[in-house]
Order: structure tokens, then C-alpha cells, then sequence
């Protein structure tokens, strides 16, 4: 009993969930990268995505995932996001393979499928983004969060997009795959023994990486009692990633009424 509208937009949404899905197997097979870090593009990837999105500032409801504005020098040269221009290089080819997605998209794509292949949970992500064609577009640089800095920065930053403090430690969960570049941040190595795969691992090792902005999830007495939930129970922790995670990557995301995951 479809009328001919039911019918279009059937096939319509079938058709962007066959595509997507195909950029979607795309990603996987750039992950395995042998001579680039620890084998996988994986967590610059992560990276890639939540650079784009925490610029978010819900005050003035600007910056955010939306626009890929990162493409632009001025965002691109924010300290914060040196490093990130691998990440865009990774990704170009797929860009070039499938040309009616938008680098928004893609980017944010990217991070969902990377978190999952690695061994992370399924984070919920809508298409629908848009590129920004200007650099006067972009955000202002330095709203990203400074690793030197502890707790007050951190809810500083985070409040600003309109997160949680349980929010907040699960994201900077985040920090269970990947590693510090001497040339990039001026930090040196991994978090854990195993940065390609994402877990609820908390290592205090001396050989391994822990930021000051790390450190601060533990000296907070209510960062810690999170962190200490998380530690014990990896289904809780996966569940709210995957949440503030996909939080995240919508913050500021405006689909002008065509909204396809509504089809
Ligand atoms: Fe991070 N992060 N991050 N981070 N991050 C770095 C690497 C990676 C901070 C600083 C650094 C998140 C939060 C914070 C990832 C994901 C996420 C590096 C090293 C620094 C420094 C960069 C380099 O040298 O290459 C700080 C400060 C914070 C904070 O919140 C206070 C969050 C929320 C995420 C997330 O994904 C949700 C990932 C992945 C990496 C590893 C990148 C790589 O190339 O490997």
C-alpha cells in the first residue's frame, strides 16, 4: 500500500545506507598501515574527528564538526592540531572515491569506524554535514584542550560544548588507543602496551604516557570515582563513550531540514 512518495524516499534511504557503507569498508581497509606508528591509522583518525567537533562552543553555537573548516590554514595551523594533516592525507583517496561526501562527514565517519575496528563500541553517527567553502569560517584556534593543564581546564573546555564530568571522563577515555609524538604535541609515546586496541586499560606503568591533563582524572576526587567505575565495569565505560562520543560529533550539526537519517 506505498504511494509513489513512501516509495522514493524507501529507495533513497536505501540507497545512501548502501553508500555509506561502502565508504564505511573503504575506511577499514586504509586502518592496517604498516611503517606508520603502530601499524594503524586507527587513533589519528579518532583524533582527526574530535578535533573537528571540540571546537564546539555552545554559547555562540559555532565551530563544531560541521564544515570540515580544518581544511583551511588557519584551523589547520592551530598547535593543538599538528599532527592531524596524516589523518586528512589517509583520507583523501576515499574523498576521491566517493566525491558526494562531505570531508564533515567523512572525517567523523572515519573516527566511528576506526573506534570500532579497533575493538570499540558502536558509536551512533548521522549523515548530513556540510563543508564550509571560507576561511573566515573557522573557529577561533585555541579552544582545544592544553595537555599541560589539569581539572579546571578540562571542565573549562568541556562545559563550554555542554558536556558532563561523567561525560568528560569517558571521552578522555579515548586515550586507551595511540600515542604522543615528540614532533607533535612535544609528549613522547603510548598510553598502554596495546595502542591499537580500545579497552578500559588504566596503566600507571613508569614507561608509559600520562599527560597532565591525564593525571587530573585521577588527583579529582569526582574525575576519580568515575574513573574507578569505568576501570572495574568495560561495558559501562563503552556505553557512555559511545554516547558522548556520538554527542560529540553532532554538536553543532544543522542538516537544513534534510535530515536523511529521518528517512
Ligand atoms: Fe587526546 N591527545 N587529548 N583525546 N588524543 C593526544 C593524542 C590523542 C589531549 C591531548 C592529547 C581527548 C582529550 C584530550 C586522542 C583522542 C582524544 C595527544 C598527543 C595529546 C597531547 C598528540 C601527538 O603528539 O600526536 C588533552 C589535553 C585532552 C583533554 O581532554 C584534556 C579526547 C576527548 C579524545 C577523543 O577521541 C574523544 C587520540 C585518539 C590520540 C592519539 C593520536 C595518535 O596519533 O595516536
Amino acid at each position: 500500500n506505498l504511494g509513489v512518495q513512501d516509495k522514493c524516499d524507501f529507495l533513497e534511504y536505501y540507497w545512501e545506507r548502501t553508500n555509506y557503507n561502502a565508504v564505511r569498508d573503504s575506511i577499514k581497509q586504509i586502518l592496517p598501515q604498516p611503517g606508520y606508528d603502530d601499524g594503524s591509522t586507527g587513533p589519528v583518525l579518532v583524533r582527526l574527528a574530535w578535533h573537528a567537533a571540540g571546537t564546539y562552543d555552545m554559547h555562540t553555537n559555532t565551530g563544531g564538526s560541521n564544515g570540515a573548516t580544518m581544511r583551511f590554514a588557519m584551523e589547520a595551523s592551530d598547535p593543538a592540531n599538528a599532527g592531524l594533516e596524516y589523518a586528512r592525507k589517509f583520507l583523501e583517496p576515499i574523498k576521491h572515491k566517493f566525491p558526494w561526501i562531505s570531508y564533515a562527514d567523512l572525517w567523523t565517519l572515519a573516527g566511528v569506524v576506526a573506534i570500532e575496528e579497533m575493538g570499540g563500541p558502536v558509536v551512533p553517527w548521522k549523515p548530513g554535514r556540510t563543508d564550509k567553502t571560507q576561511e573566515s569560517d573557522c573557529p577561533p584556534n585555541g579552544r582545544l584542550p592544553d595537555a599541560a593543564h589539569t581539572q579546571q581546564h578540562i571542565r573549562d573546555v568541556f562545559y563550554r560544548m555542554g558536556f558532563t564530568d561523567r561525560e568528560i571522563v569517558a571521552l578522555m577515555g579515548a586515550h586507551t588507543i595511540g600515542r604522543c609524538h615528540k614532533d607533535r604535541s612535544g609528549y613522547d609515546g603510548p598510553w598502554t602496551y596495546t595502542p591499537t586496541r580500545f579497552s578500559n586499560q588504566l596503566d600507571e606503568d613508569d614507561e608509559l604516557m600520562m599527560l597532565p591533563a591525564d593525571m587530573a582524572l585521577i588527583i579529582d576526587p569526582k574525575f576519580r570515582e568515575i574513573v574507578n567505575i569505568y576501570a572495574q565495569d568495560k561495558k559501562a565505560f563503552f556505553n557512555d563513550f559511545a554516547s558522548a562520543f556520538g554527542k560529540l560529533l553532532e554538536l553543532g550539526v544543522t542538516r537544513n531540514g534534510n535530515d536523511v537519517a529521518k528517512l
